[in-house]
Formats: C-alpha cells, sequence, structure tokens
C-alpha cells in the first residue's frame, strides 16, 4: 500500500484465465455483436439474478437513459435532481426536452416528492429521479404523484444494482429504470448498461431503438440509435455475475467498517441506508459539516495529500453548469438542500479487494483532522 494511490474505486475483474474460454468461443463463432448468445444468455440471468421480469442491454447507461425517454415517447417538461451525474439531465436535452430541477430530501439526497408537485406544468410528462448512491428514492410517493398527473416514471438507477426493499428489486418500480454496467460501478462490463421493462411489448419497441429502429431486414420504425452491447461485454458479464455476492460482501464489510470507525468523529455524517433491505454499498459518501474544523474540500486536498483520491459526487450541482443554468428551476435558491450537500458531501473509496488498512488510514486521517492534531483552517 506504501505511496500506493488510492482512488474511490477500482474495478473489479474476474481471474482473467476464466475469460480465456469465451473469448475463444467469440472467436470460433465470429458473432460479435447484434445479439448474439453471449448477450441473450446474459440478459436472462440477469432478470434471474435481479428478480426482474424483462432487461435490455445496452452499450452504456447513457443511451440506454436517452433510449428510454424514447420508448416512452416523453415531450416537453421532465422532473428531475440537480444531485446527479451529468448524463442524467443531459439526455433529456438530447432528446429535445426540458429538465425542471426540484430540489433533494437532506436524508437521502434523492429528489423530494413533497417538492414534485408544485413543479408540475401542463408540459410535464415525466418525472426521472436517480437512486442516489443506490439508496432508494420514495418510490410510493411518487408513484402517487405520477399516477395523479398521468405521468411517466424513469428511474435512472445506475447506481442500483440489485438493490432491494421489502417488496424485492428497487429496479421493478416506476415504468422503466436504467442501470449502468460502467467500470466504475458495483457489476462492471468495461462499459454496458441496461433498461429494465415490465412487459415484452415495451422491450421489443427498446429492442428496436437500439438497433437504429430495425424490424427486420427490411423495415425501420423508428429514428433509433446503436446501443448494443457486443457479445465482449455480455461475456465478461457473465462471468462477473459469478463473483457479485463475494463482492458485494466484501464491500458490505468495508461500509460497516467505515461506519463504525467515523462513528462519533464529530462534523462527519455517514448516509443513512434505512429503506435498503438489500444494499450493495457502491458508494461510500460522508457528509462533511459546518463543524467538522476543515471544509470538505480541505478534508479532500488533504486526503490526496496522503495518496487517497475520494471523489466529490455530484459536485458541481448539474444545474449549475452552462448549458443548465439560465433555467428559471436551476436557481439556487430553489436547491437549498442540494447546494448545500454539494458543497459538503466526499465519497470515499470503496471497492471489493480494498484492503481494511485502507479504511484505517482514511478514517484515523479523518478523525485526527477533527481533533486538530493536524494545523486545520476551514478556509484551506
Ligand atoms: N446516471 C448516473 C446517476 C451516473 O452516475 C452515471 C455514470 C450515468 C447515469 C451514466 O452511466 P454510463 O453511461 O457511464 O454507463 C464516473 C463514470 O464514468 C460514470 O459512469 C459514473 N456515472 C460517474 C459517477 O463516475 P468519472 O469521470 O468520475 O470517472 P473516472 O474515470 O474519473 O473514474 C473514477 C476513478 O475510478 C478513477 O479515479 C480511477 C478509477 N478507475 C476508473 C476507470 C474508468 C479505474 O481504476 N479504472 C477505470 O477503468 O465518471
Amino acid at each position: 500500500m506504501k505511496n500506493e494511490k488510492i482512488y474511490v474505486t477500482k474495478p473489479s475483474l474476474p481471474p482473467l484465465e476464466e475469460f480465456i474460454p469465451s473469448l475463444e468461443a467469440i472467436w470460433n463463432n465470429r458473432v460479435l455483436t447484434n445479439g448474439g448468445p453471449f448477450h441473450q444468455q446474459l440478459e436472462q440471468e440477469l432478470c434471474n439474478h435481479l428478480g426482474v421480469k424483462h432487461i435490455s442491454l445496452f452499450s452504456n447507461a447513457t443511451v440506454a437513459l436517452l433510449t428510454a425517454l424514447q420508448a416512452l415517447r416523453v415531450t416537453g417538461e421532465v422532473i428531475t435532481t440537480p444531485y446527479s451525474f451529468v448524463a442524467t439531465s443531459h439526455s433529456l436535452l438530447w432528446n429535445g426536452l426540458k429538465p425542471v430541477f426540484v430540489d433533494i430530501d437532506p436524508v437521502t439526497l434523492n429528489v423530494d416528492p413533497a417538492k414534485i408537485e408544485a413543479a408540475i406544468t401542463q408540459q410535464t410528462t415525466a418525472i426521472m429521479p436517480v437512486h442516489c448512491y443506490g439508496h432508494p428514492c420514495d418510490v410510493d410517493a411518487i408513484q402517487k404523484i405520477a399516477d395523479l398527473y398521468n405521468l411517466k416514471v424513469i428511474y435512472d438507477a445506475a447506481h442500483s444494482f440489485g438493490v432491494e426493499d421489502e417488496r424485492g428489486s428497487i429496479l421493478n418500480h416506476g415504468d422503466l429504470s436504467i442501470l449502468s454496467f460502467h467500470a466504475t460501478k458495483v457489476f462492471n462490463t468495461f462499459e454496458g448498461g441496461a433498461i429494465i421493462c415490465p412487459d415484452v411489448k415495451t422491450k421489443t419497441r427498446i429492442d428496436q431503438l437500439k438497433n437504429f429502429g430495425y424490424v427486420d431486414e427490411v423495415t425501420v420504425v423508428a429514428p433509433g440509435t446503436n446501443g448494443k452491447m457486443s457479445e465482449f461485454n455480455a461475456a465478461l458479464g457473465l462471468l462477473q455475475l459469478k463473483y457479485i455476492k463475494l463482492a458485494l460482501e466484501r464491500r458490505g464489510l468495508i461500509d460497516g467498517a467505515y461506519r463504525e470507525r467515523l462513528r462519533g468523529v464529530a462534523g462527519i455524517e455517514c448516509l443513512d441506508r434505512s429503506g435498503e433491505t438489500v444494499s450493495n454499498f457502491s458508494y461510500f459518501p460522508i457528509l462533511v459539516r459546518p463543524d467538522y474544523p476543515i471544509s470538505r474540500d480541505g478534508l479532500y486536498e488533504r486526503l490526496k495529500e496522503n495518496s487517497i483520491h475520494p471523489r466529490r459526487y455530484f459536485y458541481p450541482l448539474i444545474s449549475s453548469f452552462s448549458m443548465y443554468r439560465s433555467l428559471p428551476s436551476s436557481q439556487p435558491s430553489n436547491l437549498p438542500v442540494a447546494t448545500e450537500a454539494a458543497q459538503q458531501v466526499l465519497c470515499l473509496p470503496i471497492y471489493p479487494d480494498m484492503e481494511m488498512e485502507i479504511v484505517d488510514k482514511v478514517c484515523a486521517l479523518i478523525a485526527s483532522l477533527s481533533t486538530g492534531a493536524f494545523t486545520a483552517s476551514r478556509d484551506i
């Protein structure tokens, strides 16, 4: 571990030798993409593993988000959260839709259902919430509003692989959910993503949209895109699935160790996981509150000086980027909770093969700065 840089994540990989037979099969078959055998098998195995009805695999979650909006023919305005990765609202702009930002709940950091209704207009057709860090949104409250106003609900569930509430997979809520299988995610296929949908008809439309809109050799029914996952990525996904239980167990241990060691450190708050019966421990966000002796950015710099590279997910807020800033809903006065969270959050390193001594080092540093053992100033 000496002098080694520790990043917020390190992608999980299965043993290389176990991947060789899949590569040989691809080389022998010469089926490289367009819904080949590995692709079909991964869709089926993921449905079984996650407890969902239908999955359509994608080349990444961003194209999946773009396609989900097309599949449901969303128009006009979409209510969403400013506290996410930019891909969430970029998918709206790419579809010619207007994002309407609604503030977040201070405990979950997910969109606050109590603030959604006030943002609904005649043009609103959908809500796109994010299960941020994999923590479930208040799905019942959101669905109630959607039903009342006849709105679609598309969950950006990029962080939510395997998360369950007391009714099973969190991915079964809303009209569609989108997963990311990017290298930095709990379950990765290098690049990849998926749409979870409840019926065959919707899956068929999504499958057409990700294949240029083709229905058969001579029929194109929509201006679809190319969002297909290749056989290489699908074969890797099948192998990753074999190891996912182990990976989540390791993440759970690290999450628990962080919580234990940071308990009682004044000014440091770990995010609550209530509402999840099964967690995936995809991120370890802490909030650096004003009673901590140095600012979040100060702590970020101190950790980096010690070879620890946490990330400020999600700072800056999406609403502050130039392409969103002029929207009326982007005003910081409309988003006080999100604005504060973006100033205070720090995602600490968490990944399956992370040594416990890294947790010890990170927590010792955070605790020692708290007691003023380091020369500390909130102005750093
Ligand atoms: N919706 C939400 C809510 C999302 O969070 C995301 C993506 C999406 C939608 C879109 O999903 P995709 O289209 O990507 O499937 C990363 C990821 O690129 C992005 O997928 C993710 N969310 C976002 C939260 O984080 P960066 O710019 O922070 O990644 P990067 O390259 O700085 O990686 C972070 C650290 O991970 C590095 O410091 C080192 C380590 N790393 C990273 C990669 C890529 C490795 O060790 N190996 C690697 O190959 O965006």
